[in-house]
């Protein structure tokens, strides 16, 4: 498959072929030009996913609880992808995603598909490529698509706000304050999960999130919904059922309001937002010698100022197109 053009491998991303998917998204990645108009396609076929974010601080234990959600849902019969960015934490160990899915993995079974992605050498292309490789597995008939970043970093809040629904987990033991907070991150959970509940010091970390909750910091913006707060053991698979249960219910809220199309909308803003960006960039990039050169010469002298340079700059841009 490897010199098999790209938009040919569209009829069997949609297939579901899991040799095709994962090519795709690796070309989807490295951003090479050659892909574009297969991943157009590819954008055309999509819409039908629901896309879970799951985000909180490094060693909160999102990959564990990603693999007993993944291995949950499955067994409801619903085909499930993840797009894990971690570089923290990259797949080390079967413990990560469960020994489970390797083997559903390696036993062919079509209705799972695990994904880490490269964050090394991108500079500000993660969010593209991250939500490239989202539109590949929708495309390819993933019913629900879960993607785990840590809660640190402006990217890794793009990408978590590029889904339906929003989990931020919160674990104890990893110092007294909610470290959501800390992170920024509290306001963008549609559900807070709070993990290890095996632990006897959980409790607090629950009831300080009830409380927060119930103080009115309920952000999620939707009217229609309350942010529930579920407390999860991978360990002992304890509340995984019920976070399954709670992704359905919020699913079912937004489709009962404003909210989904609302949602639907932003996403596509951002997305826009993000890939004129990164072309912007590339372009920067490609007009480093010349024009941005000669601008910078000018900046310098004081001939021009950022603003006219910038501009200048940009209808070059233009012109060449
Ligand atoms: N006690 C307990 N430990 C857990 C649980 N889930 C994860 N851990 C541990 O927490 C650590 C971090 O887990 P990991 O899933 O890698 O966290 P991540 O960095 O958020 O992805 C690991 O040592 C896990 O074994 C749980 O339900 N109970
Ligand atoms: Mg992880």
């Amino acid at each position: 498959m490897r010199n098999v053009p790209s938009l040919e491998l569209v009829d069997r991303v949609a297939a579901g072929d899991i040799g095709a998917i994962a090519r795709m998204i690796t070309r989807a990645e490295s951003g090479q030009e050659e892909c574009r108009p297969a991943l157009a396609e590819i954008y055309r076929r999509t819409g039908r996913a629901h896309i879970v974010g799951i985000t909180g601080v490094p060693g909160s234990g999102k990959s564990t609880l990603m693999g007993k959600l993944t291995a949950t849902i499955r067994t409801t019969g619903r085909k499930v992808a993840v797009v894990a960015i971690d570089p923290s934490s990259p797949f080390s160990g079967g413990a990560i995603l469960g020994d489970r899915i390797r083997m559903n993995e390696l036993a062919g079974d079509k209705g799972i598909f695990i994904r880490s992605m490269a964050t090394r050498g991108s500079l500000g292309g993660l969010a593209r490529a991250t939500l490239d490789a989202v539109d590949v597995l929708d495309a390819a008939g993933f019913d629900l698509i879960l993607i785990e970043t840590v809660g640190v970093g402006q990217d890794e809040v793009d990408i978590v706000q590029a889904a339906h629904t929003t989990i931020v987990v919160s674990a104890p033991g990893l110092g007294d304050d909610i470290q959501a907070i800390k992170a920024g991150i509290l306001e963008i959970a549609d559900i807070h999960v709070v993990s290890k509940c095996d632990r006897p010091d959980s409790n607090k970390t629950i009831v300080d999130l009830k409380g927060m909750m119930t103080l009115g910091l309920n952000f999620s913006g939707n009217s229609n919904w309350r942010v529930p707060v579920i407390a999860t053991s991978a360990l002992k698979l304890e509340g995984i059922a019920e976070l399954v249960e709670a992704i359905g219910q919020h699913r079912k809220a937004l489709e009962s309001s404003d909210e989904l199309d609302a949602r639907r909308k932003r996403i596509a803003e951002r997305r826009m937002l993000k890939t004129a960006e990164e072309i912007l960039r590339d372009e920067f990039e490609k007009h480093r010698d010349g024009k941005v050169s000669a601008l910078v010469s000018q900046m310098l002298a004081h001939k021009t100022n950022p603003y006219s340079a910038a501009q200048d700059l940009l209808a070059e841009i233009r012109m060449e197109k």
